[in-house]
């Protein structure tokens, strides 16, 4: 029997809700997955694709991501991957950078054998106006009664729902030259499976939360093939917990009222989503930020709505509708933003900072990166980010890494009262 571990949407470098704590969480996710493969001492490791957040992944990240390779190249696992819609660059791949260590190898159109009765194909993450045209050439494989197992990194339907989905899982089967036996899948961020046209389709999973709407376990998937048939077993990995807490508040609600609701919840360790409706008070969203974080919680997030008018909008399918930083994500993945802009957007939707220091931090991130593009100097003036020191290049994401504290102009070189 040939043993596979098939994950998938990693995410490796997403520093979710502007927290260093959740780029950590998906490094352990990543590797927790790889410990897996290394228990069930399987034969070979598949990655359907979106191995980095971004096309331009933290150098620190794709250290760790090789380090983390190796523990299973030095266990004889070859790693195999394809590239997705968000670590997609235009033409070498960080899969090809990776594979120089030994530790990773890109599937292709040409059949890579594990063990003489498996053969892997991987087609990269297709773009939608390349769709169209994409060839789904696949060369045969050498052995004719090997099991054929096709990755790719596509939203299909089935068994993703029809309004999420980009193409039809069927109209991918028929357009391949060769019959496959499976369709090892990423991009949808839930282990969901179908059989189409005598295929068996599915999806793995992410291995961490890329957003509060993955309420599910994350998982990744043992496969076992006996003779040319397949068996599939979800392995469910041990990841943060989030809690949602709703705070409605009345006109004289403060501390008080914010603390005994949290009270409620079990936010020990967790990321705690709080979702602050009502009237508006004096407590600040930065007030609420801070108590779940000395009531244990390892991350927050405060989404402060009140005082807006609600409209009601009647029956909309909303349970459909992805999460709004899902969507985002994917947008901001597909717009090929330089690396400010992408600091700055991180800064912007990462947390719940006041307008006034969302300013000045904005104004700073642009600031530096100007100087450091245009700046003639061998050596351009260092961003000042106060008492760390960084060793990247200033303009990259690391000059985002600021602390709440920063945002909230509760840092010690504040200067102004
Ligand atoms: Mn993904």
């Amino acid at each position: 029997m040939t043993q596979l571990l098939h994950l998938s949407d990693t995410h490796l470098g997403h520093r979710q809700y502007g927290s260093d704590v959740r780029r950590q969480d998906f490094i352990d996710g990543f590797e927790a997955g790889i410990e897996r493969a290394i228990d069930h001492e399987v034969d070979a490791l598949i990655h359907t694709g979106d191995l980095f957040h971004r096309r331009t992944p933290p150098l620190p990240e794709v250290n760790r991501c090789i380090d983390i390779l190796r523990t299973a190249a030095d266990e004889g696992i070859p790693f195999y991957g394809i590239v997705g819609n968000h670590d997609r660059k235009i033409d070498d791949q960080w899969l090809d950078l990776i594979e120089q260590t030994g530790t990773a190898a890109r599937l292709d159109t040409s059949p890579t054998m594990v063990n003489d009765d498996v053969a892997l194909y991987g087609i990269d993450a297709v773009p939608t106006p390349a769709w169209e045209s994409a060839g789904f050439e696949l060369a045969p494989p050498p052995n004719e009664d090997a099991y054929r197992l096709l990755c790719m990194h596509q939203l299909l339907h089935p068994p993703v729902p029809d309004v999420m989905a980009e193409h039809s899982t069927e109209e991918v089967i028929e357009r391949l030259n060769i019959e496959i036996d499976g369709l090892a899948l990423g991009d949808y961020h839930e282990p969901e499976s179908e059989r189409v046209a005598g295929v068996d389709v599915w999806y793995s999973g992410s291995t961490e939360r890329g957003s509060s709407d993955e309420q599910g376990p994350r998982s990744v998937t043992l496969l076992g093939i006996d003779n040319g048939r397949l068996t599939r077993q979800q392995l469910d990995l041990d990841t943060r917990p989030f809690r949602t807490i709703d705070i409605g508040f009345d006109e004289n609600d403060g501390y008080a009222h914010a603390r005994s609701e949290v009270k409620n919840h079990d936010i020990t360790g967790a990321v705690a989503l709080v979702n602050l409706t009502g009237t508006r008070t004096s407590l600040t969203a930065g007030d609420v930020h801070e108590l779940v974080l000395e009531m244990g919680a390892a991350v927050g997030r405060v989404n402060d709505d009140r005082g807006r008018e609600h409209l009601d909008v009647g029956d909309t399918p909303s349970a459909a509708v992805e999460d709004p930083d899902t969507l985002i994500e994917t947008r901001i993945a597909d717009a090929n933003l330089s690396e400010p802009a992408l600091a700055v957007e991180e800064l912007v939707r990462g947390d719940s900072a006041t307008t006034n220091a969302l300013d000045d931090k904005a104004e700073k991130l642009i600031t530096d990166a100007q100087e450091a593009a245009f700046s003639d100097e061998e050596d351009a003036p260092e961003p000042d980010t106060g008492a760390e020191t960084t060793s990247e290049p200033s303009g990259d994401a690391k000059a985002t890494q600021t602390s709440f504290a920063d945002l909230t102009g509760d840092d010690t070189d504040g200067g102004s009262r």
